[in-house]
């Protein structure tokens, strides 16, 4: 079939709509029309050139939700007309990986979906003149329609609407997920969160929903103020405006260090303060953002000797085809909001207007719709 997407022809540039050939699934696989997608600071940080993985021309897209148009042989989870949410971070339930409790890193697609590949190493999606165009994330959600493995879609409830669920598919979950699977974070606890873009607002969400008794929000840019206070944010640090020492003013903010902390924004020197702002004795820090290629982080080993704990998340922990209908049933239930986050909804069209809005700040998610 054609079908028509936004490609990523090379690093650095805007993406193209075109229209597009996508061939239909093969064995194991389900072929799905994206209803919605959201713009995540993901693929902008693959479309600049930063992304070690990155590799072009590519289909960007890795927050979106559909309807199922046509399942391949052997499919038995999923039939015509089911609501899908793309998962990144697949769960097929049988690999060791899947097996373990400890981790969420489904390993069964992952050297194939690295290389922008369906698991039989090929690509579904090309140019009208035969060129492969490679998937991403596994997902390509900006396309139209797109091919998905199996086990890297969870069925979610049909009363759902599309532009609002899609970014459960990465965002929400991540924010989330973090505080509820990664740190597991208990009732009473004091936390600090290091930017309140599209994934530290959702770290506030969770942190309230798990009954944090202080939530302190760290952003260089005081726009986001506002919306992180509506969320739970309980104090505000703008590092731009401390005087001295930023560990110190938050150890002395929250009474000795968070029990809790995040980082949300991808800078490394952040996610150094962020586990220095840790409490002693116990405090964890969670890396959620992304670094540029070949940044590396540093601190100094008695930071750990003295009880802090460093950690990471992907997917905030979560166990997409499990985890995944229950948030969307959480937010049609009204225990999770989403609706103010979505700050622009735009057409295909417009996508590189959306990543120009993400830029300047001016968005918390943008979301196509189709
Ligand atoms: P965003 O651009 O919407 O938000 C980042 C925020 O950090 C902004 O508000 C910005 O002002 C703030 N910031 C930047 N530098 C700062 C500094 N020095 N001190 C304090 N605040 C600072 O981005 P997002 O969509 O919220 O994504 C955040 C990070 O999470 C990105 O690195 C993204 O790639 C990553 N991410 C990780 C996962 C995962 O599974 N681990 C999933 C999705 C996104
Ligand atoms: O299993 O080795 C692996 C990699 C899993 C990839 C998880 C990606 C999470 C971070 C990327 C940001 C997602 C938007
Ligand atoms: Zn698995
Ligand atoms: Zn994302």
């Amino acid at each position: 079939m054609r079908t028509t997407a936004a490609v990523a022809l090379e690093a650095g540039k805007p993406m193209e709509i075109m229209e597009v050939n996508l061939d239909g699934p093969k064995k194991g696989e389900v072929l799905v029309e994206i209803k919605a997608t959201g713009l995540c600071h993901t693929d902008d940080f693959t479309l600049s050139g930063a992304d070690p993985e990155g590799a072009f021309p590519a289909i960007l897209g890795h927050e979106g939700a559909g309807v199922v148009v046509e399942v391949g042989e052997g499919v038995t989870s999923l039939d015509v007309g089911d609501h899908v949410i793309p998962l990144y971070t697949p769960e097929c339930r049988e690999c060791e990986y899947c097996l373990n409790p400890k981790t969420n890193l489904c390993q069964s697609i992952r050297s194939t979906q690295g290389q922008g590949v369906m698991p039989d190493g090929t690509s579904r999606f090309s140019m009208l003149d035969g060129t492969p165009i490679l998937h991403y994330m596994g997902c390509s959600t900006f396309s139209n329609h797109t091919v998905l493995p199996e086990i890297a879609l969870a069925k979610v409830r049909k009363d759902a609407p599309f532009d609002k669920i899609c970014y459960i598919g990465c965002g929400v979950t991540t924010g989330i997920g973090a505080v509820i699977n990664t740190a597991k974070v208990e009732l009473g606890s004091r936390a600090i969160v290091f930017g309140l873009g599209g994934i530290g607002l959702n770290v506030i969400q969770g942190l309230r929903m798990a009954g944090a008794s202080q939530i302190v929000g760290v952003d260089i840019d005081p726009q986001k103020v506002e919306m992180a206070k509506r969320f739970g944010m309980t104090d505000f640090v703008n590092p731009n405006e401390v005087k001295g020492d930023l560990v110190g003013h938050l150890v002395e903010l929250t009474g000795g260090g968070g029990d809790y902390t995040f980082d949300a924004t991808g800078n490394v020197g952040v996610m150094r303060t962020a586990l220095e702002a840790s409490h002693k004795g116990w405090g964890e820090s969670v890396i959620i953002g992304v670094a540029p290629a070949g940044a590396e982080i540093a601190t100094r080993p008695f930071q750990l000797v003295t009880g802090r704990t460093w950690k990471g998340t992907a997917f905030g922990g979560a166990r997409g085809r499990t985890d995944v209908p229950k948030i969307v049933d959480w937010y049609m239930d009204g225990k999770i909001e989403i609706d103010p986050m979505i700050t622009h909804i735009l057409k295909l069209e417009e996508i590189n207007k959306g990543f120009d809005m993400m830029h300047a700040g001016e968005s918390i998610r943008s979301v196509v719709v189709y």
